[in-house]
């Protein structure tokens, strides 16, 4: 029996169909002004499958010379991010219990290839905030484990509206996304999936 972990707040179908069509809208307006670029794993520069971009006073980047950190400014273009629109200020003010407000949201966008491998979220200052998960589009396979690696493993599939809540315990968990099934939502335009993380870097 897969278990999940302790802490893990699943809300599947959380979003309305409106409701995701209006945040995709959101987005499309956040990735014209800071368009997704091409991570790269640290010291290997190997790029990644997934592309990203971010929403907030920091964003998530990684490169080869530098690898994983947050930054106020876009790794390309070099302006600062787009601002988080209310609308997910409110969902995380309704749903994470945490007083201050996020300070980033990672945008993730994988195409039908895309994957993202086992890792733990450790590149913020503080660990005592949870981390918002809302998925758009096309359905995956999400991994999440303990605290170890190696240790057991639950996946569930997640679908386009749904949202989950990485707090307390879980916070830490290795987590990856093993696959995406293609056309298995009428969301996006074409196929693919977004993720959208709302986080707290400082204390
Ligand atoms: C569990 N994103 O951006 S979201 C990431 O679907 C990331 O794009 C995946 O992992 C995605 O770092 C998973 C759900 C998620 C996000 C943060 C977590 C799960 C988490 C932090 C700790 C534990
Ligand atoms: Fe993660």
């Amino acid at each position: 029996m897969q278990k999940l972990p302790e802490d893990f707040v699943y809300l599947p179908d959380f979003l309305d169909r409106a409701a995701q069509e209006h945040l995709l809208k959101l987005v499309r307006e956040a990735t014209a002004q800071a368009p997704l670029f091409t991570p790269e794993m640290p010291r290997t520069g190997k790029p990644m499958s997934v592309r990203m971009t971010n929403m907030g006073p920091l964003g998530w980047v990684t490169d080869k010379a530098r690898g994983y950190r947050y930054q106020a400014t876009h790794p390309t273009t070099g302006s600062p991010w787009p601002s988080i629109p209310d609308e997910l200020l409110k969902m995380w003010r309704d749903l994470s219990g945490f007083e201050k407000d996020p300070e980033a949201c990672l945008v993730n966008f994988y195409g039908p290839e895309a994957r993202m491998g086992l890792h733990q979220d450790r590149d913020e200052a503080t660990f005592d905030a949870p981390v918002l998960s809302i998925s758009l589009g096309d359905d995956c396979t999400f991994r999440i484990g303990g605290e170890e690696r190696a240790g057991p493993a639950a996946s569930i599939r997640l679908r386009s509206g749904d949202v989950v809540l990485l707090a307390g315990r879980s916070r830490l968990a290795f987590h990856g996304v093993t696959r995406i099934y293609p056309c298995t939502s009428t969301l996006l335009k074409g196929e693919g999936r977004i993720n959208l993380t709302l986080r707290r870097v400082n204390p």
